[in-house]
């Protein structure tokens, strides 16, 4: 049976085939010819027992024995996983989705700008995580809290569910596919207006694709559950957005909610670039584009209280959309922020369960609701509910441990270095990993010179990569950026600060930093900002939905998608299967239980691993459901 393995195998059918074949696809040598989904989990186990990519296993307590409970809820019921869908019969308390459903997206928009309440947006399962711990959260332990948050919180004005890194983390680290995560949180969470980060023509990418991409992408996203879609661009080019509003706009089902970047300080009376005039002219725009809801984008968390009200006011003044502001409490005021903001009018407002919530992440969902409960802009939300969530996530977040970002309080130094919350977190890894971790001062000293050097950019996802790429670049060359900036062509520059130099990303709004972009493009061919789909990617993206999805995936991530299939080839979906066994693999003698869905339960024992041979390969003996199970691994470690 081994051998038919192998000959089954489409790679080795492909005559993709180097000699070290067997050596690299043990899994083949299992002695089970259909590749069943135990044998393929059980593939998967062993490997992580063995190479621990994430450390040692801690045990602890289930977090699902945290959550709060609801009449009717089955979430404790033993044979209940988190994927088997909504309980039958139980249905949430009506909340804002059935108002976007009644009133279609102007409705919607007109009745949160008629809203006394503060609107409350949750961000624990998009934004909060990624920017506390590395987006690794799996689509497992958010599906498990998306009934609680349903029936005990029925009031948010909406969930942040999508988008941002979480699509690319998916495919490239946690062999998920992003867009069964969403049609299964879509499912749960019947009465939550559901929401995603849109980088603008980057949909959820680092660089910009043809507006037939953001079509599919938006047309997609939209069928599958998204119904606000917040809508950025790096460089506040108001271009670079509109085929998104336009997207949006188009699907007459969907909020088009568009977002000003804001950065340094408009208090400041030296600011010369990023002032009250700048955003307002820019808001206009945004406006003029089609949006449905403005939102100001506060990613490093700079936003200081009276430039909040002022911005706020001047902004509610002028136009009629309703205000939406999105902070990080990187520096540790953003609840102040929020207030004069509420204050000024704001119209909504995002926090994050509290144990999923300051430094980096936003400002605490219990802090605002106990801030604004019995005033006139009351968020109507139960302090209790909202606190109710906190020991589920304190629970996840130890499953988590190896992904936290180090940054263990407030940080003042974001006002001088300005790097945003989910890049502040990566940083100090990649800091890390450079050996640098002790001098993370350099990092951000280099940070803030990269981005005098680049012309003081809005700095949010791709355009923050640009200037930590090249700050990254400077301190391990050990470079003074004033001798590169003077003679750029002498050094290494990195791909993201040539193609930003060429205009790949769009305009930047102080302008191009002269004569660096020219000395660092002398000589340089410059490729075309967007290149054109082929006609089979193009034939995918009008297809049906299966195909739609896998052709968005391959054009917005061909490396991370060809890893997922071929994870899924190798180990099956293993998105069910729980974090810490997922994370960490076997405990050795201890029998795990392992759900992979719709009444296919296995009983896994780890009982030996042997000694490696002289190739590295080791015996890992199990029991699977009484029988002895032998699998052979590679010892990466
Ligand atoms: C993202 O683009 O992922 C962001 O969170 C930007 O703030
Ligand atoms: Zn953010």
């Amino acid at each position: 049976p081994f051998l038919m393995n192998v000959l089954d195998d489409p790679q080795f059918i492909a005559g993709d085939v180097a000699t070290d074949f067997i050596d690299a696809r043990p899994d083949l040598l299992v002695g089970n010819r259909s590749q069943d989904r135990g044998t393929k989990a059980l593939t998967y186990l062993a490997d992580t027992t063995v190479n621990k990519p994430n450390g040692d296993r801690v045990d602890g307590i289930d977090p699902r024995v945290k959550l709060p409970r609801f009449p009717g809820d089955k979430s404790e019921q033993p044979e209940r996983s988190p994927f088997d869908g909504p309980a039958p019969g139980v249905t949430p308390p009506e909340g804002w989705r059935q108002v976007l459903l009644q009133k279609g997206p102007e409705g919607f928009a007109a009745h949160l700008r008629s809203t006394d309440a503060v609107a409350v947006t949750d961000t624990t399962f998009r934004d909060a995580h990624q920017s506390l711990l590395a987006t690794r959260v799996r689509t497992r332990d958010l599906l498990a809290a998306a009934p609680a948050m349903a029936h005990t919180l029925p009031g948010l004005f909406s969930m942040e569910v999508w988008g941002g890194a979480t699509y690319d983390v998916a495919l490239r680290f946690l062999g998920e596919d992003p867009w069964k995560r969403l049609e299964l949180l879509r499912a749960e969470l019947p009465n939550i207006p559901l929401q995603m980060l849109l980088r603008g023509r980057n949909t959820v990418g680092y660089t910009p694709y043809p507006a037939e991409v953001t079509d599919a992408f938006v047309a997609e996203a939209a069928a599958t559950g998204i119904d606000i879609f917040r809508i950025f661009d790096a460089l506040n080019d108001v271009s670079q957005m509109a085929p998104a509003i336009a997207a949006v706009r188009k699907t007459g089902t969907a909020v088009a909610e568009v977002a000003l970047c804001y950065t340094g300080n408009l208090l400041d009376p030296a600011e010369d670039l990023y002032t009250l005039d700048y955003y307002l002219e820019l808001a206009g725009r945004i406006v003029d584009a089609g949006a449905h809801i403005l939102a100001i984008k506060d990613m490093a968390g700079l936003l200081r209280p009276a430039a909040a009200g002022k911005l706020v006011r001047a902004l509610r003044e002028r136009f009629e959309v309703p205000v939406h502001l999105h902070t990080h409490d990187t520096a540790g005021g953003q609840l102040a922020t929020i207030m004069a903001a509420v204050e000024a009018g704001v119209d909504a407002v995002d926090v994050a369960v509290a144990s999923m919530a300051g430094t980096t992440s936003q400002v605490s969902m219990s802090a605002l609701v106990a801030a604004l409960a019995h005033t006139d802009r009351d968020t109507g939300i139960d302090l209790d509910a909202a606190a109710g969530m906190e020991p589920y996530w304190e629970a996840v977040r130890t499953m988590y441990a190896p992904f936290e970002s180090g940054l263990s309080g407030p940080t003042g130094r974001v006002y001088r270095h300005e790097i945003p919350g989910g890049q502040l977190s990566n940083l100090r890894q990649q800091a890390i990993a450079l050996g640098l971790g002790e001098r993370f001062e350099a990092i951000e000293d280099m940070y803030t010179a990269a981005n005098a050097m680049l012309g003081r950019l809005v700095k949010v996802t791709p355009s923050s990569k640009v200037v930590g790429d090249l700050a990254l670049q400077l301190v391990g060359m050990g470079v003074d950026p004033a001798e590169f900036e003077a003679n750029p062509r002498a050094f290494d520059i990195p791909e993201s600060v040539i193609q930003f130099l060429s205009g790949e990303l769009g305009d930047p709004p102080g302008g191009w930093p002269e004569p660096f972009r020219s000395k660092a493009l002398e000589g340089r061919t410059v490729k075309p900002r967007v290149e054109s789909l082929s006609d089979e990617d193009q034939a995918g993206l009008e297809a049906d939905s299966a195909t739609r999805r896998s052709t968005l995936n391959r054009l917005l991530f061909p490396g991370p998608t060809r890893d997922f299939e071929a994870n899924r080839a190798s180990y099956g979906d293993v998105s069910v299967l729980g974090t810490r066994d997922y994370l960490y693999g076997l405990r050795p003698g201890a029998e795990h239980v392992i759900s992979l869905g719709k009444g296919v339960r296995l009983l896994v024992t780890l009982q030996a691993i042997s000694e490696p041979d002289e190739k590295g390969l080791r015996n890992v003996m199990c029991t699977l459901n009484g029988q002895m199970r032998q699998i052979v691994v590679r010892d990466r470690s």
